[in-house]
């Protein structure tokens, strides 16, 4: 461990190579919040480096709002977030042509870190995420959810200053942001950003000894196609896996592979993790683990009734406790239909709870929100962009079984006169120059008509397989 671990005996954060001691980090972020002045809500570009590191805490410990943002947004992503959030400046690098002014955030600068008393019903964080139709909505974590938050998995993974965490996840979301980084901040222990999460980068960090990795299935599912690197896995304390379902034939490749059964969570942007399994369990293949401590769930039927803990029937899963969000950026309407009357959150997904209290995700309610490669796109955002190109004159965006990505975003298009030679290239490079990467189609089929009901809805069922 000494290779990870700096002077004082603290092990550092190293983010994309660039190591940073805490004192550092905390003097450089000190600085950054020193110079916020009245910036109240600002706008990070989060590249996984240093700098978004610093930004981020920085603007927390200033008081300030962050709002993440992917960094390959395109241009209708990032007006539309800009515009929705109304963030007061860039902190850290502006992209290239935007008019809203930023404010440097220099890694070498130092000022002392003096506590402010903020208040933790105050929003940390203002994060972006895809609804089934229309734009994305920002989800207001306060800061109190996400200590609570932090605290939970702290409490199940046993989780503490001892130490480091290696993971090669985005910045912008829970898992890598939340998790990945204000979680070891805040129990006092090493963090590995890895740059790419690949089976390479992770066998790399583990051979530098980390201890905890956290990936989405689609890493792990690499890993295990490569169990030269795998097998460096086999001396780290707890490997987790969260933001979609690992597939049983990865857990048990992975167990055979690093002697270790993995570790998975369930969360959702706008509830953070709710459900783990505790590194004193023992991890099962297709569950997710119990209850966090300060959340409770319940499985609801259709009709409303109570659906029974006896590891078979399925019900809507309900949450509720310290890790939920606050609501969405001024969307009171969207807010409200979130929550049951009597204080539940709805969060779309499908499950199965066992006498134990073990929770098994069975899918979402939605065939709208596709989860590929751990991100959570709305078909209906992809649907209005491709809408916006001109030879496009319907469309119908769905997610395919995948075993790579858990499902891939595959578009079906009726175009307005014939197909030209490469129009799927360029309607592919049209959703990641308007919206982000991840949220382009892999595949674009060209169809003379959608299957519609007799209502004129499109049956998206049947274009699914099987
Ligand atoms: C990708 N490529 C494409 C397309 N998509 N090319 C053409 N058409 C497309 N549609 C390109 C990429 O740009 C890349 O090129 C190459 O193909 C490989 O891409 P990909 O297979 O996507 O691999 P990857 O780029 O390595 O990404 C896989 C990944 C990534 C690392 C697993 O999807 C990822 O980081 N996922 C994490 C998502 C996440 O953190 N979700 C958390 C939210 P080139 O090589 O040239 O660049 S969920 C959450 O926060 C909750 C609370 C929770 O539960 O955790
Ligand atoms: P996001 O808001 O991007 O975090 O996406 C949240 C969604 O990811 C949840 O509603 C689930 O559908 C899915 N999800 C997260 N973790 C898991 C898991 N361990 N197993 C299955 N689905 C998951």
């Amino acid at each position: 461990m000494t290779a990870l671990t700096d002077g004082r005996g603290r092990h550092p954060v190293t983010v994309a190579g660039q190591t940073m001691a805490y004192d550092d980090l905390l003097g450089a972020a000190a600085a950054v919040a020193a110079g916020l002045h009245d910036h109240r809500r600002v706008a990070v570009l989060a590249t996984p480096s240093a700098e978004t590191v610093v930004a981020v805490v920085g603007a927390l410990l200033a008081g300030a709002e962050v709002v993440p943002v992917p960094p390959d947004s395109g241009r209708a992503e990032l007006d539309h977030v800009l515009a929705d959030s109304r963030a007061d400046c860039w902190l850290g690098a502006a992209p290239s042509g935007s008019r809203l002014a930023s404010q440097p955030v220099d890694l070498a600068a130092r000022a002392p870190y003096e506590p402010l008393d903020v208040d933790p019903d105050r929003t940390a964080l203002v994060l972006y995420t895809s609804g089934t139709t229309g734009l994305p909505k920002g989800v207001l974590l306060p800061r109190r959810a996400l200590a609570a938050g932090i605290d939970a998995l702290a409490d199940a993974w046993a989780w503490t200053a001892d130490d480091v965490l290696a993971h090669g996840l985005p910045l912008f979301h829970v898992h890598g942001l939340v998790l990945g980084v204000l979680g070891p901040l805040r129990v006092g222990g090493g963090l590995v950003h890895t740059g790419r999460g690949t089976p390479e980068t992770y066998a790399a960090a583990a051979r530098a000894g980390a201890t905890m990795f956290f990936a989405v299935p689609t890493i792990w599912s690499r890993v295990a196609e490569h169990p030269e690197h795998a097998e460096a896995l086999r001396a780290a304390r707890l490997l987790v896996s969260g933001s979609a379902a690992l597939p049983v034939p990865v857990f048990e490749r992975l167990e055979r592979l690093t002697g270790q059964r993995v570790v998975e969570r369930y969360g959702m942007s706008e509830t953070l993790i709710t459900v783990a399994t505790r590194a004193d369990g023992r991890p099962r293949a297709g569950w997710v683990g119990v209850p966090v401590a300060g959340v409770e769930t319940r499985l609801v039927a259709e009709d409303g009734t109570e659906v029974p803990h006896d590891g078979e029937s399925v019900g809507r899963l309900e949450v509720r406790g310290a890790t939920l969000f606050a609501g969405y950026l001024d969307r009171p309407e969207a807010t409200a239909e979130a929550w049951t009357d009597d204080g539940w959150f709805r969060t779309g997904d499908v499950a199965v709870v066992a006498p134990d209290g073990a929770h098994r995700i069975v899918g979402r309610e939605s065939v709208d929100l596709i989860k590929s490669g751990g991100y959570r796109i709305g078909a209906g955002e992809v649907e209005s962009t491709l809408l916006g190109h001109p030879a496009v004159a319907e469309c119908a965006v769905v997610g395919e079984p995948d075993d790579d990505l858990g499902q891939r975003v595959v578009a079906y298009v009726v175009l307005r006169g014939a197909a030209a030679d490469g129009l799927a290239a360029e309607l592919t490079a049209y959703v990641g120059q308007e919206l982000s990467a991840h949220k382009r189609p892999r595949e674009v089929r060209f169809v003379d008509s959608l299957p519609r009901n007799e209502m004129g809805k499109v049956q998206k069922a049947r274009l699914l397989p099987g």
